[in-house]
């Protein structure tokens, strides 16, 4: 047969709470510090991969449009790495589909490369464990191997190739949800891997970031098992505004803030004086995410509708883990 095909792959993306913002290792995209993060519902990638003698290249289509060669990079990692691991040498197509809201400019490398890494594994037979799955789906891209599991997730940053994987912590099944405020779908000027090269190499502050994760890893995870979502809260809108000040403090400084990501921040101050259990994180973009109560989160969400509307805001769970799915439940989105 010329053909070793995967079934559909789904995983959800993630967000952290304690920030991935630098590498010791690029190669092998070892972290700097360990991060902590939960994956959501709301948005996922389905993947299927086909390796076939009758290919001439590496093909990477995404929601039915062919992507350029420049974008197979990532892709590419975790492809080599699993025709060395299944001894194959055929070039393959990836076909995937994101489920993300129209113009949320959310779509995630995490959850992209973990459903890829999930595909090459049952395409080529591979029966890799979920922790060498997880060190898999890291070769792509470093947050991808939290969306590996559901819930709570920790990235343990390890000291080679081997021992940098993610593991689950908590399965989130509590009353925590999540809302994701968009304010611009644009593609950002500086990628993450530029962003934190440059915080690394240049920011004063980075020891400092460095020490303070191991601290605030150690009260989130105690806050997490008591499910103080106040806690949990605190901590994760602390890291988010320590990783941002790296890259204010970094030389050339940069930012991905805009104006509208500050009116939102002031909104989860409002929202929190007005009693509601609300925090914001932040990443590479200025898309603003609150972090509150699934039981409030219908509430906070009308709030939030008498200043933006309605495809501005995603509501999210806690999500599970990457799994297969049927055909049938595959959303094909053309382009
Ligand atoms: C995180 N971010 O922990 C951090 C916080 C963005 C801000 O991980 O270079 O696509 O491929 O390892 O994983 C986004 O960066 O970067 C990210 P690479 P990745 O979620």
């Amino acid at each position: 047969m010329n053909t070793k095909s995967s079934d559909w792959m789904r995983a959800y993306a993630n967000i952290a709470f304690i920030k991935y913002w630098g590498k010791k290792d690029e190669a092998l995209l070892l972290p700097q510090n360990n991060s902590l993060s939960l994956t959501l519902d709301a948005f996922y990638t389905d993947t299927k991969v086909e390796f076939s003698k009758d290919l001439m290249a590496d093909e990477l289509w995404i929601n039915g449009q062919k992507q350029e060669a420049h974008a197979l990079k990532k892709v590419q990692q975790i492809l080599d790495i699993a025709r060395e691991l299944g001894q194959v040498t055929e070039y393959a197509k990836v076909s995937s589909y994101n489920a993300v809201p129209t113009a949320a400019g959310l779509a995630s490398s995490a959850s992209g490369l973990a459903a890829l890494t999930a595909a090459v594994d049952d395409a080529l037979g591979l029966h890799l464990s979920k922790q060498e799955l997880s060190c898999l789906a890291r070769r792509g891209s470093g947050s991808a191997c939290r969306s590996i599991f559901g819930g709570f997730v920790e990235w343990q940053q390890g000291t080679d190739d081997s021992d940098s994987y993610a593991i689950p912590i908590d399965e989130a099944n509590w009353d925590i949800g999540m809302i994701f405020v968009i304010v611009h779908d644009g593609k950002k000027d500086i990628s993450s891997t530029e962003g934190m090269r440059r915080a690394v190499e240049t920011s004063p502050f980075y020891n400092a970031w460095k020490s303070s994760c191991e601290k605030d890893l150690h009260e989130i995870k105690k806050a997490i098992k008591q499910r103080n979502l106040e806690r949990v809260g605190q901590i994760a809108e602390h890291s988010a505004l320590k990783m941002h000040s790296l890259n204010f403090s970094a030389q050339p400084p940069f930012n991905y803030w805009s104006p509208e990501s500050i009116q939102v921040m002031n909104c989860v101050k409002d929202l929190r004086k007005a009693g509601y259990v609300a925090y914001f994180t932040m990443d590479a973009g200025p898309n603003v995410k609150i972090i509150c109560k699934a039981s409030e989160m219908d509430i906070i969400y009308d709030k939030l509708l008498s200043n933006y509307s309605p495809d501005q805001l995603v509501k999210a769970l806690p999500g599970p883990g990457v799994q297969k799915v049927n055909e049938d439940q595959v959303m094909i989105i053309e382009d």
